[in-house]
């Protein structure tokens, strides 16, 4: 048997990992419970697979070790936050700034920015201060949580985007990647009208 890309540490991610969608778990259920209004549809939490971060480490041209893995890679615990509208995505990032024993080390608004293939999510990277110690010795060790967050319509774009970078080869590549773009442009042209709708109905 190989040794885990992830050390003795696996348990430990997966244990933070469940922490995390725990927390955010509550406070969404805090919202719902003072405003009825559901901020998170669905959340997926994952501790990134084995193979995928072996892949990714080749990728980046880093040598495949539970120190590239948890250090030089920070998407060894992934959480995705799926959010009916685009306001909801903002008032997650808000509160997941205000985490305690959390810094934020990254945040990329692929929304405001989309990229040029039509991509959209908010992208943050938090830095966890745990009471496990880490691989680097630090007793209050530090593990890194890449989060993402969507709204159903960017989720569904994604996924689909996705299974086309994974198919090895495809006919008409460029008209999917034309057609991928447009769709991208629509869906996001659909969300700021949703959120127009529902600021309407809240305001009434
Ligand atoms: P997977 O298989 O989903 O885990 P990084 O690549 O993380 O070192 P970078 O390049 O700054 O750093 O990443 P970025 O832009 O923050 O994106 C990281 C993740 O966002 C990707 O992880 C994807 O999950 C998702 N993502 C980014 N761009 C796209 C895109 O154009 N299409 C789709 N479908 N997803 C995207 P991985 O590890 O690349 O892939």
């Amino acid at each position: 048997m190989t040794d885990s890309i992830y050390g003795g540490y696996a348990n430990i991610l997966e244990e933070l990992r469940s922490m995390m969608e725990e927390r955010i778990n509550t406070y969404t259920k805090e919202v719902y419970q003072e405003t009825g209004l559901k901020i998170c549809e669905h959340l997926i939490a994952r501790v990134k697979s084995e193979d995928s971060m072996r892949e990714k480490c080749n990728r980046k041209g880093v040598p495949e070790t539970p120190e590239s893995a948890l250090k030089r890679m920070r998407d060894s615990i992934g959480i995705r936050i799926i959010c009916p509208f685009i306001d909801d995505i903002y008032e997650n990032v808000n509160r997941l700034r205000n985490f305690p024993d959390c810094e934020v080390v990254e945040e990329k608004d692929y929304i405001r920015h989309a990229k040029p293939n039509g991509y959209r999510s908010y992208h943050m990277i938090l830095e966890l201060e745990t009471n496990y110690p880490d691989i680097l010795g630090n007793p209050k060790g530090k593990f890194f949580v890449e989060i993402q967050l969507r709204t159903i319509a960017m989720d569904s774009w994604a996924a689909l985007e996705h299974q086309m970078k994974y198919k090895k080869h495809i006919e008409n590549q460029e008209l999917i990647v034309e057609e991928l773009k447009r769709c991208a442009d629509e869906l996001a042209s659909c969300d700021v009208s949703m959120q127009t709708i529902r600021n309407l109905i809240y305001q009434g």
